[in-house]
Parts: structure tokens; sequence; C-alpha cells
């Protein structure tokens, strides 16, 4: 059996939840290292690509979320049928990147008029755009990607999470079914008794 170590900061959501959540819905034991802000300069020198979250499998360490998510999806059945199927997964996975990229410009951002700026910007803009096509897919499909449970699925709740604390908004509130996605993933009984027991 492997040994998994899932090393990520201690932030609910964000890039290493959904690793964490992949895991737990295969029934997979893994230890969860969670770093804490002053811990991260020192550990970054040891990271070898420089960032967070990394995966060990058996002593070797992975990066990338989506390379991991994907790799993960593909042992669990998580990652489509077809390569069109996994094609509609990456597609909208990458699409949230766009999201986040902005959303990550604006978190750096240092002036604090600037930042109020962009965070309305932000919120007229930006997340009514890249949102309403997630919502209109789960409408849709019932899932992120292909109607059925993937990866992507995991990804996107996972990092709503985090999008919801750093924008200090509710998004979920304006987006029924995406909502409703993330209560079907969060219910799902292993999922479940992983969030129960998780760092809050
Ligand atoms: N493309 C990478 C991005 C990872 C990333 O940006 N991680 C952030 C946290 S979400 C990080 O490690 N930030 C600390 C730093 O860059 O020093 C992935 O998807 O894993």
């Amino acid at each position: 059996m492997s040994k998994y170590t899932v090393t990520y900061f201690d932030i609910k959501g964000g890039l290493g939840e959904p690793i964490r959540l992949i895991l737990a819905y295969m029934g997979k034991e893994f230890e969860d290292v969670r770093i804490k802000g002053e811990q991260w300069p020192e550990l970054k020198k040891k990271v070898k690509f420089g960032k967070l979250p990394t995966l060990e499998i058996d002593g070797k360490v992975y990066s990338q979320s989506t390379a991991i998510c994907r790799y993960l999806g593909n042992q669990a059945g998580l990652n489509g049928k077809n390569d069109l199927e996994k094609l509609d997964i990456d597609m909208i996975v990458g699409t949230y990147f766009d999201f986040s990229s902005e959303i990550s410009s604006y978190y750096h951002q240092k002036d604090p008029e600037a930042k109020e700026e962009h965070k309305k910007k932000i919120l007229n803009e930006t997340l009514p755009f890249y949102f309403s096509i997630f919502e209109e897919r789960v409408k849709t499909n019932g899932y992120m990607a292909n109607k059925e449970l993937s990866w992507a699925d995991f990804f996107l709740v996972a990092n709503l999470e985090r999008m919801e604390s750093v924008l200090e908004t509710n998004i979920t509130e304006k987006y029924p079914h995406l909502a409703a996605l993330k209560d079907k993933v969060f219910n799902i009984p292993k999922v479940k008794a992983y969030l129960e027991k998780r760092s809050q």
C-alpha cells in the first residue's frame, strides 16, 4: 500500500484541498501536513519547485496541483472515459486558473486604494463572468464536466471555498447550482468523514 503525504498551507480550501478531498474519496490514508505562514520561508528553500501543494508518494515528492489531481483522477476513475472527456475536464480547470490569476494579483496588491478598486472590478465583472460559465455547466450537466463526477468538481468546489475567504464574499449564495454541487461533493460519505475531522 502506498504512503501519501500532502503538504500545503493551513488554510480552508485552495490548491491543496482537492488533493486531500480526492485521496479521501479514494479511501486512501494520508498524512496531512499543514504549513503555517511563519514556517514557509525556511521550507520554501527545500521545496524543489518552490511552491505548495506537494504530494509525496512512497518517498518521492510531486508538485503542481493539476498534475497531481489528474494523476489521482486517473487512479480513481475521475478523469473522463476518453480523450474528449479529459479535454473537457482540463478546459474547465484551465478556465478556473484564468479567473484565479486575477484574484492572485488582487491578493498580492499592496496599495489599499488600488486593492479596493480591484476588488470592486472582480466582484462586478470578473467573478460574474467566470462563475456564470461554471453555474451554467452545472445547471446543464449536473457536474463541471461531462455529466459525471470528475476531478474538476473536487478542484472547483475546494477552490471556491478559498475564493470566498480571499474575497470575503459568499459566492455560492448567488450560484445555486454550484452550491448544490458543493453539497453533493461534500456529502459523499468518505469525503464527508474527512471534512468532519479536517483542521478548522
Ligand atoms: N501551479 C502551481 C501553483 C502553486 C501555488 O501558486 N502555490 C502557492 C499557494 S496556493 C504558493 O506556494 N505560494 C507561496 C510562494 O509562492 O512562495 C500549482 O497549481 O500547484
